[in-house]
């Protein structure tokens, strides 16, 4: 079967939208760490559309900084892909032709660091996922002990880490006489902005005092608030879509037509007129991040863990469950007093909002997906807002419930006694705190002391103990969906 390619636009079918510039002229201006689905559903649309509203400077160099899975999909397609955009029965169809070109950072390093060095690059952004910053989750510091870190601070001209690429990249800017690019951090970390630029002058300084203080004085890296729901495409979305093509696109991505960025605005040099293109700028993203991690992202976890312990496989099918439900709008009840909403953000109509959103039977998004990497997640999606309860006095049931989901999960079997592995950075580590503890209040014992997730004080604090230990006692007892219905009573 032919693959989507330039020559193959002319002859889709006329409902698809095509790129209507001249994609011979476009520039490298955007180079993107961690080209995964969701940048190619979120930034690279907006890049996109920079694109179509003839401002050619836009165009995204995608890296992949571990396996050349992506660089393997898109590049014999030119970069072009589709984004399939999925609500209910109604499809959306639009070819998006902002990418030029991927590469693998592990093949070549220093090629990916001359191409962020180039001058016609002003923006850097990045996916790596929680983990891919390599700070420790509850503290933000470096991890000095990891290996590729240890291996970036050895040899910055070949660096393996996003932080180090950055560096490495930053460097020869400098070298050369060049601005630093602007830093957008677009993963679901709090102060992602704050955590990428730490992390950045934690290793220069180790390299070089003089390269740290110039990025200090002359970098940017604006927080930002990120939102789309983005599921993993499946071969059988591959399938559906060759056959409307024609062609077969194996770079495509599924979204929903739900799509938000909130960008701080604060920039190192040029950029794309943000505003225009539906991009929030504002000087306070923080609200935003806030509400949308403890929100949308809170109850993702959540239902992810509760949902798939209990053999929903979907978000949609959990969230149709009554008793998951009322628990997703108890979660919520709990966490909006936490919540310093942004002007323009009004709770209730976004909790609706966010709830129809889970309820897209057409996205298939897999809550085995969301359970992916959860020590990362649980601090800023459910543990702060918990801390902040519990500092007011006030009662955590229902995100206690989530906590203790997420540690029955890594006993890596569902309620029905399906093994899996459970995928995390830390999952040898869990593994080997529940190994000895035998029985329940042990295992959430032993799982407290992992500061790596619970800040020291949270778990030293006894009302969150308790709480997190009943919750868990409740899953072992009555099974996910009725531990659920217990909490949101
Ligand atoms: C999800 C997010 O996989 C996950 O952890 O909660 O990817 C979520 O779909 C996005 O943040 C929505 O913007």
């Amino acid at each position: 079967m032919t693959r989507l390619n330039p020559a193959a636009l002319s002859s889709l079918p006329a409902d698809v939208a095509v790129p209507g510039y001249d994609r011979a002229q476009v520039k490298i201006g955007v180079v993107h760490l961690g080209i995964g689905a969701f940048h190619r559903a979120h930034q690279a649309v907006v890049f996109d559309d920079a694109l179509a509203s003839g401002d050619l400077r836009w165009g995204v160099l995608g890296a992949s900084l571990r396996s050349p899975g992506v660089r393997d999909q898109l590049n014999p397609q030119d970069g072009l892909y589709t984004l399939v955009v999925r609500d209910g029965s109604d499809e959306h169809l639009r070819i998006i032709g902002a990418g030029r070109g991927v590469m693998v950072g592990p093949e070549d390093p220093a090629a990916l660091v001359a191409a962020m060095a180039d001058a016609d690059v002003h923006i850097v952004t990045l996916t790596v996922t929680e983990k891919g910053y390599r700070l420790d989750p509850a503290t933000g510091d470096l991890l000095l002990d990891d290996a590729d870190v240890a291996a970036d601070l050895a040899d910055i001209a070949a660096p393996r880490t996003a932080p180090g690429f950055i560096v490495a990249a930053l460097r020869a800017r400098k070298a050369a006489g060049l601005q630093p690019f602007t830093v957008i951090s677009c993963d679901n970390l709090p102060h992602n902005g704050k955590r990428i630029r730490a992390g950045v002058l934690a290793m220069a300084r180790r390299i070089d005092p003089s390269l740290a203080d110039w990025i200090e004085a002359e970098g940017a890296f604006p927080q930002t608030m990120i939102d789309r729901i983005v599921p993993a495409t499946i071969p059988d979305d591959i399938a559906r879509l060759t056959a409307r093509l024609g062609v077969e696109d194996q770079g495509m991505v599924k979204a929903e037509p739900f799509t938000q960025w909130v960008i701080e605005d604060r920039f190192a040099g040029e950029r794309p007129d943000f505003a225009s293109l539906g991009v929030q700028l504002t000087d306070a993203v923080e609200p935003w991040e806030d509400a949308k991690l403890r929100l949308l992202n809170g109850a993702h976890s959540a239902i992810a863990y509760l949902g798939a312990l209990s053999g929903h496989e979907h978000v949609h099918e959990a969230v149709a469950v009554p008793a998951f439900r009322a628990y997703v709008e108890a979660l919520w009840d709990e966490a909006q007093p936490t919540l310093d909403p942004p002007p323009g953000l009004d709770t209730p109509p976004y909790r609706d909002a966010l709830m129809s959103r889970f309820s897209n039977a057409a996205l298939m998004h897999r809550t085995r997906q969301i359970a992916m990497d959860g020590s990362q997640k649980l601090p800023q999606r459910l543990l702060a807002g918990a801390a902040e309860r519990l500092a007011a006095g006030q009662g955590i049931d229902a995100m206690a419930l989530g906590v203790a989901a997420w540690m029955k999960w890594q006993s890596g079997l569902t309620e029905s006694g399906e093994a899996f592995v459970v995928d995390d950075p830390l999952a040898a580590k869990t593994a080997e705190l529940l190994a000895d503890a035998d029985n329940d209040q042990a295992r959430v014992s032993a799982l407290l002391s992992l500061s790596a997730v619970f800040p020291p004080a949270l778990a030293a604090d006894d009302r969150f103990a308790v709480a997190v230990t009943s919750a868990y006692l409740s899953l072992s007892r009555n099974g996910a969906v009725e531990a659920a219905r217990l909490a949101a009573e």
